[in-house]
């Protein structure tokens, strides 16, 4: 069509549910630059806000295979799923890993579900950023659930709750990965927590324990067990995430949520622009001349810095 721009015929694809319009367009918002934000603009009117459900816990407890039972469970009530998986092990331009597709392949080919990995490595500070713009592409595309997967606190870039509006943190029976996982302060992102192989006889103990370190409060997060391999629990866990949702929709905890998700998505965004510019400025020769003066004269680094901090500022604003 005449006078369509290549982002138009895009989104259009995408918005008409193309899966492979929708695998390009994530791969040109994950680089960002003016077409990402052509995408993102066109996008923006057609994000419905859908749940983000995010999966976080220590490596190997069972996200990936949790996570399409999950899947396929809200498929079968006919809802369209998402699924976000973010690789901290990967280079940021590796291109999706195959992996977690392998381990949930029992959804992977489904009508109606999409699974993309999210390599960050490299990404630095900004990866909230790009999450969250993926995340609003598959929204505007038409997906009624978004899941995504991140590894556990300090081993990843994101912290989930930033970019998931409920939170399950997965565990397992065995002792020593759920106590590291609970001092990594996940004890205090989860709505729901998860204490998958619970085919492990020791799961009902751990189950209790996170129950009692947990607390008793009204609005204590809830504890479930789940055998992810066989699919047992998953029902439950996946109406219990979806309640928690509705729930916080309706008592505008999920619009507080959202705002701090905002916040984080900015202050990401900022932080990024911020370091080129200090990196691209830092390497500049009279920037250089001028530190090496002001060292000279005997200024200390604190107030250097401080003194070249508006010409960093007026550098960023360029980028
Ligand atoms: N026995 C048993 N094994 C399980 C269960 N759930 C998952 N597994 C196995 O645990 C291993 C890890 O599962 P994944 O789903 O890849 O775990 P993950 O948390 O996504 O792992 P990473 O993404 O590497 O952190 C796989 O071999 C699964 O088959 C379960 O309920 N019981
Ligand atoms: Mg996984």
């Amino acid at each position: 069509m005449q006078g369509m721009s290549d982002a138009d015929r895009l989104v259009d694809k995408v918005l008409a549910g193309d899966t492979r319009s929708l695998a390009r367009a994530i791969s040109i918002v994950e680089v960002r630059g003016g077409e990402a934000e052509s995408i993102l603009s066109r996008l923006s009117k057609h994000v419905r806000g859908s749940p983000v459900i995010g999966f976080s816990g220590p490596p190997g407890s069972g996200k990936s295979t949790l996570i399409g039972r999950i899947g396929e469970y809200l498929r079968g009530s006919g809802l369209r799923v998402a699924v976000l998986a973010i690789d901290p092990s990967s280079p940021f331009t590796g291109g999706a890993v195959l992996g977690d597709r392998v381990r949930m392949v029992s959804i992977a080919s489904a009508p109606g579900v999409f699974i993309r990995s999210m390599a960050t490595r490299g990404a630095r500070g900004g990866v909230v950023a790009y999450v969250r713009s993926v995340i609003r592409v598959l929204d505007a595309s038409g997906f009624d659930v978004i899941l995504v997967e991140t590894a556990g606190a300090g081993q990843t870039d994101v912290s989930i709750n930033d970019v998931a509006d409920v939170v399950a943190i997965v565990v397992t029976p065995d002792m020593g990965d759920s106590i590291q996982a609970i001092k990594a302060g996940l004890l205090e992102i989860g709505d729901v927590y998860v204490v998958n192989k619970a085919d492990d006889s020791r799961s009902s103990y751990i189950a209790s324990m996170l129950e009692a370190m947990l607390g008793r409060g009204g609005d204590r997060p809830v504890v479930l067990r789940t055998i992810a391999t066989r699919g047992e629990g998953v029902d439950v866990l996946a109406e219990t995430l979806l309640r928690k949702w509705e729930q916080l929709k309706a008592d505008g905890g999920l619009q507080a949520r959202r705002r701090r998700q905002n916040i984080a998505e900015v202050a990401a965004l900022i932080m990024e622009d911020f370091r080129v510019a200090v990196e691209t400025f830092s390497s500049d020769k009279e920037f250089i001349a001028e530190v090496e003066r002001l060292v000279a004269e005997g200024l200390d680094p604190k107030a250097v810095a401080r003194k070249m901090m508006d010409r960093v500022l007026e550098w960023a604003r360029k980028i």
